[in-house]
């Protein structure tokens, strides 16, 4: 089961070499000649939540002009189950406006990122977060990442009482370091390195990054099999009872490289209270940490490790640590996958507005003053904010007597119409950013996915299937970050124009689906949908999603 042997990655060097995280980023960020970082610190950085990105429009224009790269960072939030108050929702928007592009992006993860932060504006940024109590701490980097929970809080009653798991969990799992408060808030430095000990990370961190998924059934909006550890809430005669827990999804793979690929959670089994579910998550995390390949990579998240090690072993380890032994999974249930867009009422009578925001995407246009009216609900102090792991968001617990003034805030602002306008195609979608600032697109993806969508929804129409649910998402490259391995159709970036197409996932994600065509352009992504659509139409069940058809059909195969 030991895993020594292997030559260490240089990340694992720069990892131990750090000072528990604080590298060089202190004269990084003094190095007024460049915009960019030293390049261990451009690893480093992104344990405090940081990506060193650039403007990838502006390449060209920039090498022509001989000046390097236009550097700027980006921050993403820690936000266990993403909810955010009315306060902070209208201090970050100020943060938006001050320090970065101004745009607010919701990520797959239930939380938020800025872009375009130029480096004399990275602390500010942080400070100004700090006095809103909100931190990027361990939101990127080898370590577990935000925590996230499913997002419906007029799904169950025992929604709050679930929800708390993320927080102990994310909590739990923290790196004990304070460079992050020294580094960027002024903190002085601790002088007895024994206070900032981590039995959990120690000083190598884990392998790889590791996240952490709790869905409440009959919602999957998490897509809780494509994290590391999933766990799947039991509810029973209206008490919550604990937790189901898989072990090993990740939902990327590499172009070329067979070694990789998109794995499910394995079942492991129950377990139930607070301490008990915390020790096996903690668990599963040091067993990665101890057998995890520091060596590729790209082979190191846990679904290599427990491939390797066997699903069963695996298990037996795990208990082994825990001291107790899981119980066999419960049965679940998973019926509902996408957001529930408009009002809700939840049990406590309190209600929820679900709103519409195009791949996370939170901005003024034309039509819609997306982030105005936003910062004007905010200023009600009547809702707060909760972001769905489908790059939604979520105004929610308003007061009854209080929703008249949230429809007209969401009228005035054009946000209920833009929300009612869209089509259910359009709103299950997901795109990861992509172009311009990540630097790893091959493809568009966010930029382009909505006027591709404008193309399919005429096709859709022509078939009569327009009030079917059918979840479409484009990832730019196959990192899988907008999550398409585990959609109906996946659209997956090969180069600039050219994406691979998937199908065959299920409607609640409980399958991956499987490559069907290679390297199509637009014309003819739309014919292969078009063909798709209509053979779907003549041939399909009762009831069933196009991705069960298309297995039982055998237009895919494995
Ligand atoms: Fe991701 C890397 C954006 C969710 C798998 N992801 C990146 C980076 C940071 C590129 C980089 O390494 O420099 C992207 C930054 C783009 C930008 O400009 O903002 C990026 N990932 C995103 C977000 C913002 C997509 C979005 O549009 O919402 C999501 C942020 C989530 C969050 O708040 O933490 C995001 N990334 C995911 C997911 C989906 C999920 O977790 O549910 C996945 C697939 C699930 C998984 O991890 O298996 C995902 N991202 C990756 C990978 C591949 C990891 C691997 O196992 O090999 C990379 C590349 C890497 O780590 O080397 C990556
Ligand atoms: Fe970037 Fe690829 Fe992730 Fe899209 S899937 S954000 S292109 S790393």
């Amino acid at each position: 089961m030991s895993n020594s042997t292997q030559k260490l990655s240089v990340v694992e060097r720069i990892k131990t070499n750090s000072d528990a995280l604080r590298g060089s980023l202190k004269e990084s960020l003094t190095d007024d000649i460049t915009g960019s970082l030293r390049e261990d610190d451009q690893s480093l950085i992104k344990f405090h939540g940081l990506y060193q990105q650039d403007d990838r429009d502006r390449r060209e224009e920039r090498s022509e002009k001989k000046l390097e790269w236009l550097y700027s960072y980006m921050i993403r939030l820690r936000l266990p189950a993403g909810l955010m108050t009315a306060e902070q929702w209208m201090g970050m928007h100020h943060i938006a406006g001050e320090h970065s592009t101004g745009v607010i992006k919701i990520t797959t993860r239930q939380t938020v990122q800025l872009h375009g932060i130029l480096k004399p504006h990275i602390r500010p940024t942080i400070k100004a977060f700090d006095t809103l109590q909100l931190d990027s701490i361990a939101a990127c980097g080898d370590v577990n990442r935000n925590v996230i929970c499913s997002a419906d809080p007029s799904a169950s009653p025992l929604h709050a009482e679930i929800a708390e798991y993320a927080t102990w969990i994310s909590e739990m799992a923290l790196p004990k370091t304070r460079a992050y408060y020294e580094i960027w808030l002024d903190e002085k430095q601790i002088l007895n390195k024994e206070e900032e000990k981590d039995p959990l990370y120690q000083d190598r961190y884990l392998p790889r990054k590791f996240k952490i998924a709790i869905a409440i059934p009959p919602d999957n909006d998490v897509d809780v099999f494509g994290n590391d550890v999933g766990l799947i809430a039991v509810v029973e005669n209206g008490e919550f009872l604990g937790f189901n827990i898989a072990a090993g999804g990740g939902l990327s793979t590499t172009h070329g490289n067979p070694a990789t690929y998109a794995r499910l959670g394995s079942m492991l089994g129950f377990v139930s209270g607070k301490e008990n579910i915390l020790k096996a998550v903690y668990e599963i995390i040091t067993i990665q940490r101890d057998f995890g390949n520091r060596s590729d990579r790209k082979l190191a998240r846990l679904k290599y490790t427990i491939d390797r090690i066997g699903v069963e072993p695996f298990r037996t380890e795990l208990e082994k640590r825990c001291g107790f032994k899981l119980e066999p999974a419960r049965p679940y249930s998973f019926t509902r996958r996408g957001d529930h867009f408009g009002w809700e009422q939840n049990h406590a009578g309190k209600w929820n507005y679900t709103v519409f925001t195009e791949n996370g995407v939170v901005k003024d246009e034309e039509k819609c003053a997306m982030k105005t009216g936003l910062y004007a609900i905010a200023e009600t102090g009547k809702s707060k904010f909760r972001f769905t792991c489908n790059q939604k968001l979520v105004l929610c617990d308003i007061d009854t007597d209080d929703k008249a003034t949230i429809e007209r805030l969401l009228e005035n602002f054009g946000i209920d119409k833009h929300t009612e306008a869209a089509t259910l195609i359009r709103r299950n979608a997901i795109a990861c950013v992509a172009f311009p600032t990540c630097p790893l697109a091959l493809a568009e993806a966010q930029r382009y996915l909505p006027g591709l969508i404008s193309k399919i929804e005429p096709l859709l129409q022509k078939h009569g299937i327009e009030n079917e649910e059918i979840y479409l998402r484009m990832t730019g490259c196959p990192n899988g970050c907008g999550r398409s391995y585990i959609s109906e159709i996946g659209l997956i970036g090969t180069s600039y124009g050219k994406y691979n197409l998937h199908l065959g996932g299920d409607r609640y994600g409980e399958r991956l689906n499987i490559k069907y065509r290679e390297n199509l352009e637009e014309p003819a992504i739309l014919e292969t949908l078009d063909d798709l659509f209509g053979k779907y139409v003549r041939g399909r069940k009762r009831g069933e999603g196009i991705g069960d058809f298309v297995i039982r059909k055998k237009l895919v195969t494995a």
